[in-house]
């Protein structure tokens, strides 16, 4: 009786023991970001909206390869990719209050909450790509980048967007005339609406995910992007016609979440560490861009999309119907324009 008493409560120390151990390995493998920090480092996450195979997505997965090596694994970033974190607008405003890490956006929702972004994206204001890059690896660019920590965003580096043209649903557009009543999905930005009303026809923003099927349904008539955009989206099936009047170039942004930083105790030392790999991620992410840009021009034409020119008179009447938007809603950053247009 008496060993059996013993056995009893050595039967229940092993348990114990055991449930204990069970216990505490399953935590450190899933939760807190404190408990797994000391040991396997901590784990962020990086919203993007595009696929897999994209070149933002490729740029993004080579950042966080970057970032994992310099921080010797202290830092280690997982990429969810086709907007498994939400559209844009809403990854943007997790940003801010830090419930996403990290994120690969354009800069066209992100100038909604700080308004001298605009300039960046203004239509026309690029002549080519050359003066693009020359802007945004300048002061201007480096300047637009440090203001967003006003807003709780580390600006980490711009990457390629290449130049956003209209496409359609009903018809070919070959003069500005043609564009006139035509009602095209623009991203979540008031400069987006302004710059299609100035050009004569009909401004709808909406999420990039419901544009497949708002073009299918004849919500919309049309919408604008690039071509890696038209292809991977899959909107070459439904709205065929794709005028190259290239208005925009929009860069697009690799941002960081300054409270999710602070939260997650990354040391200033590896904030450095993050901003490296960030502008290391630069040129590869250009390298795919032009890849993927002229196979997704392939692509359309073998997939028989209509693919227009402007002539440069037409082109011009594109260009100097945008300019009253330049004076309404470039007027409190005319110099930071004036700047833009200035850069050799
Ligand atoms: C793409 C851009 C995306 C998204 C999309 C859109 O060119 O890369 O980040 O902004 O356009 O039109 O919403």
């Amino acid at each position: 009786m008496k060993y059996q008493k013993y056995l009893y409560f050595l039967v229940l120390g092993v348990f114990s023991v055991v449930v204990l151990f069970v216990g505490c390995s399953k935590n450190d493998e899933t939760s807190g970001k404190g408990e797994t920090k000391d040991k396997a480092g901590i784990e962020l996450k990086l919203a993007e909206t595009h696929p897999n195979d994209f070149p933002t997505t490729l740029a993004d997965k080579e950042f966080a390869k970057l970032v994992e090596e310099k921080t010797e694994g202290r830092v280690k970033i997982k990429v969810y990719e086709g907007s498994q974190l939400g559209e844009e607008k809403q990854v943007i405003e997790q940003i801010q209050f830090g419930g996403i890490d990290f994120a690969r956006v354009s800069l066209s929702p992100v100038a909604e909450f700080s308004k001298d972004l605009n300039a960046l994206q203004l239509p026309y204001i690029y002549k080519d790509s050359e003066h693009m890059w020359k802007v945004l690896n300048g002061p201007i660019g480096e300047k637009m980048l440090d203001s967003l920590s006003e807003k709780n965003i580390l600006g980490l580096c711009y990457y390629d967007g290449g130049a956003r043209s209209f496409y359609n649903t009903k018809k070919e557009i070959k003069s500005l005339d043609d564009l006139k009543g035509m009602k095209f999905r623009v991203m979540e930005s008031s400069l987006m609406v302004g710059m299609v009303e100035s050009l004569g026809a009909i401004a709808q923003p909406m999420d990039y995910g419901e544009v497949y099927s708002a073009l299918k349904t004849g919500v919309i008539d049309g919408a604008e992007n690039n071509f890696p955009s038209y292809i991977s989206s899959n909107h070459y099936e439904v709205a065929k016609y794709y005028t190259i009047d290239a208005h925009s170039r929009v860069p697009e942004l690799l941002i960081a979440s300054t409270n999710s930083l602070k939260n997650n105790n990354v040391s200033d030392e590896d904030i450095t560490l993050i901003k490296e790999a960030a502008k290391e991620s630069v040129d590869y992410q250009k390298v795919q861009w032009e890849k993927t840009s002229n196979e997704s021009k392939e692509k359309a034409e073998k997939a028989g999309c209509t693919i227009t020119e402007l002539d440069s008179k037409e082109l011009s009447k594109f260009q100097e119907s945008v300019q009253s938007l330049y004076e309404k809603e470039g007027k409190d950053f005319m110099d930071i324009i004036k700047e833009i247009q200035d850069t050799k």
